[in-house]
């Protein structure tokens, strides 16, 4: 088997075990040079896995490079998918891609996303991202392997620490049941995860022992070796039978000294030093054209940049972030309140937070960073979230209170039935961190990017839910929620770093929202608004309502900054920070206070505009009056690798996004308020006149 011309059945090329150690090596030096210029992206383990990688795609693997749906080929999945650099090295290398296009990974529109996409690069078999998932695709392409009478292998590549997720453990029970001897299951046994070592995150081994008291064939390599690894390739080909698993001994980082056995370089990218220093420790500095392909990477950013510029709505002036003199904001990320919260609140005995094998970047280890005493408050459970989260019902039953998080697509959608059952519905008080959330993972691509998690979380009876808008209000949130509420709590925070504009003072109030009103232009863009509790808060007759909620409720006082300097109008924004329970009043009486109601969320459109429809539906205060409505979110569809502020863009959900609904509407209600002269009218004739009010105020726009 190698690369193979699937209409001749003849050899492309066949690799010596020195050529395929070449290769191996240079792959590691294009797989650095794409992750220095995306910036992000998992330099330890695309090291680890590289030799593996160069036997299987260009030595153990039948497939052909040209016709890579070919029925016959042997199919390569990567369960791992954060490997993905290294599997599009590879796919470089055999000739299924150009080597020099890997180098625009993780950016926007690239075929080259933070974790891989079948839909947009052949020769990726699935989609994965989701540690845990690839041994169960591997058993359902083997059964359908079997039923059609087909011979070729499946390769499923995995993970050590991914051994957590249980549900590998029931893909190899199937796998054994059904003596699937179409599987080899290879696993990069580097011994590290993000936390740390594997063994002290949560204890796998002995894996050989599992996997053969599963039924299968267990082979051992060293995962560094070439000549074992082609032979061991080989063993596994010839079993018969019943499944096979091959543990490859690596070291993560394999090959560049200042990364091997480094848990900080597990997602981490190197500087341009430090490339250049990685290049020349594997010897391959001259073999790679290196500032060409950086280059090319930039002039693709620069391409992206030209195409967002294009399809963003325009106005008289620059109002993004830090554009002028009066847009100065601080950033800072959300995720950082939570951390402090635990941190400062955590002496409590009762609190026990819940280690998910991220807990660094989601800041939950804050809670213990410093604190000897609160260790045994502290309870690593791995990469096993559905596991985790029934365990917190338990401890929650006994009183205690549990604290657990990961990327909100893990721990608000992977365990969502253990939400359900073991926690909602015994209506235990368990705090569920949903981090990373919406697009603020960026370069990771849409696997990790929640866009989902607000309809399941506010679905759920009993359960509570809070999307503050920046660090501050994510601090006082967690305060809340973690001591004084009582019941299943989910609050759903960002990683990259937003606008801060509440301030200490500002109140947070569980349940109630709050009013924010543009006063002034002033330097420091936050300082220029007003913040009072709803029920407080008297109608000034404002142009129209945003209701906002997380990260979008700044972008809707961007938007007000720029409908009231452009246009006049007065915005009356809502920070919904607690969607359930949601304040009905204060969404009823801006509907009928201002007549237009625009809903931000930065998540499929619904869980707020859906949520805020149903109030204006429901509410008898509205009978009999008319209010124009307008949403702002994802338009049904998944995200993207690339930079945050570029998938803001992207996605359609910034303040110039909000702004251009609102002036649509704005232009609807000034024709629906002449009542008496649109009596008649179709709705085509309504829309046309509304169009000529939208033009009207452009031309005032232009004259000034
Ligand atoms: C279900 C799920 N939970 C969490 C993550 C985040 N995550 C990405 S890589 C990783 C660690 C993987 O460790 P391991 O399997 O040992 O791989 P390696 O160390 O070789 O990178 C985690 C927790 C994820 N991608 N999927």
């Amino acid at each position: 088997m190698a690369l193979i011309d699937s209409n001749t059945g003849k050899t492309i090329r066949s690799y010596s075990i020195q050529e395929l150690r070449d290769a191996a090596n240079l792959m590691r030096g294009y797989d650095l040079v794409a992750l220095c210029a995306a910036g992000s992206g998992h330099s330890g383990s695309t090291l680890s896995i590289m030799d593996i990688a160069a036997a299987l795609y260009l030595h153990v693997a039948g497939h052909d490079p040209k016709n890579p749906s070919w029925p016959h080929r042997d199919r390569i999945l990567w369960s791992a998918g954060h490997k993905a650099p290294a599997l599009y090295v590879a796919l470089g290398f055999a000739g299924f891609c150009p080597l020099d296009d890997v180098v625009t990974l993780r950016k926007l529109y690239s075929p080259f996303q933070g974790h891989p996409h079948w839909l947009r690069l052949p020769g990726v078999e699935v989609s994965s991202g989701s540690l845990g998932q690839g041994l169960s695709v591997a058993v359902g392409m083997a059964l359908a392997a079997r039923i059609d009478g087909k011979q070729h292998k499946i390769f499923c590549l995995m993970g050590d620490g991914e051994q957590q997720e249980g549900q590998v453990w029931e893909a190899a029970m199937e796998a054994g049941n059904y003596h699937l001897d179409n599987i080899v299951a290879v696993i990069d046994r580097n011994r590290l995860q993000i936390d740390g070592w594997v063994k002290d995150v949560m204890q796998v081994e002995p894996l050989a022992d599992k996997y053969a008291s599963f039924g299968w064939e267990v082979l051992h390599t060293d995962g560094h070796d070439m000549q074992q690894l082609v032979e061991t390739f080989a063993r596994a080909r010839a079993t018969t039978g019943k499944p096979t698993v091959i543990l490859a001994d690596t070291v993560k980082g394999k090959g560049v000294s200042f990364m091997e056995n480094q848990p900080g370089w597990h997602g981490k990218a190197p500087n341009r030093e430090e490339l250049t220093a990685a290049l020349n420790e594997l010897g391959v500095a001259n073999l790679i054209p290196v500032e060409q392909l950086l280059e090319k990477a930039k002039t693709y950013q620069a391409e992206v940049d030209l195409k967002l510029a294009a399809k963003m709505p325009g106005f008289k002036r620059d109002y993004w972030w830090n554009a002028g003199d009066t847009m100065k904001v601080q950033m800072e990320p959300t995720r950082k309140g939570f951390g402090k919260s635990l941190a400062e609140n955590g002496g409590d005995e009762r609190v026990v937070c819940i280690g998910l094998d991220i807990s660094g970047s989601i800041t939950i280890a804050d809670f213990y960073a410093g604190k000897p005493e609160r260790a045994n408050r502290w309870i690593s459970m791995g990469i096993a979230e559905q596991s985790a989260t029934a365990a917190a019902a338990g401890l929650a039953r006994e009183g205690k209170l549990p604290v657990l998080g990961s990327y909100a697509t893990f721990s608000a959608a992977r365990n969502l039935d253990q939400l359900r059952v073991s926690v909602c519905y015994g209506n235990f008080n368990v705090l569920i961190a949903g981090a990373h959330a919406g697009v603020s993972v960026g370069a990771d691509g849409a696997t990790h990017q929640a866009l989902e998690d607000l309809f399941a979380m506010q679905g759920m009876p009993n359960m509570s839910v809070v999307v503050p808008c920046d660090a501050i209000e994510t601090r006082k949130a967690t305060d809340y929620l973690l001591l004084k509420h009582v019941g299943p709590k989910y609050i759903r925070f960002a990683r990259e770093a937003t606008p801060v504009v509440t301030s200490e003072s500002t109140l947070f109030v569980f349940g109630q929202a709050n009013v924010i009103r543009l006063r002034a232009e002033t330097a420091n863009f936050a300082e220029g608004f007003e913040t009072r509790l709803a029920s407080n808060y008297a109608t000034e007759s404002e142009d129209l309502t945003i209701v906002a909620i997380g990260p979008m409720v700044p972008e809707a006082m961007r938007a007000a900054r720029i409908l009231k300097l452009d246009y006049g109008y007065e915005t009356r924004i809502v920070n919904m920070h607690t969607l359930k329970p949601i304040d009905s009043d204060a969404v009823i009486r801006a509907a009928r206070e201002t007549g237009v109601v625009i809903t931000a969320e930065e998540h499929q459109i619904g869980a707020l505009a859906w949520r805020v429809s149903s109030l204006l539906t429901e509410s008898r205060k509205l009978y009999g009056q008319s209010i124009i409505t307008g949403a702002i979110g994802v338009k049904d569809r998944f995200g993207d690798s690339g930079a945050p502020w570029d998938l803001v863009k992207e996605l359609e959900v910034s303040a110039e996004h909000i702004a251009q609904k609102a002036l649509e509407l704005m232009a609807i209600k000034k024709v629906c308020w002449v009542r008496t002269s649109v009596a008649g009218l179709t709705l085509d004739q309504l829309i046309s006149r509304a169009s000529a009010a939208q033009q009207a105020d452009a031309e005032v726009t232009a004259a000034r």
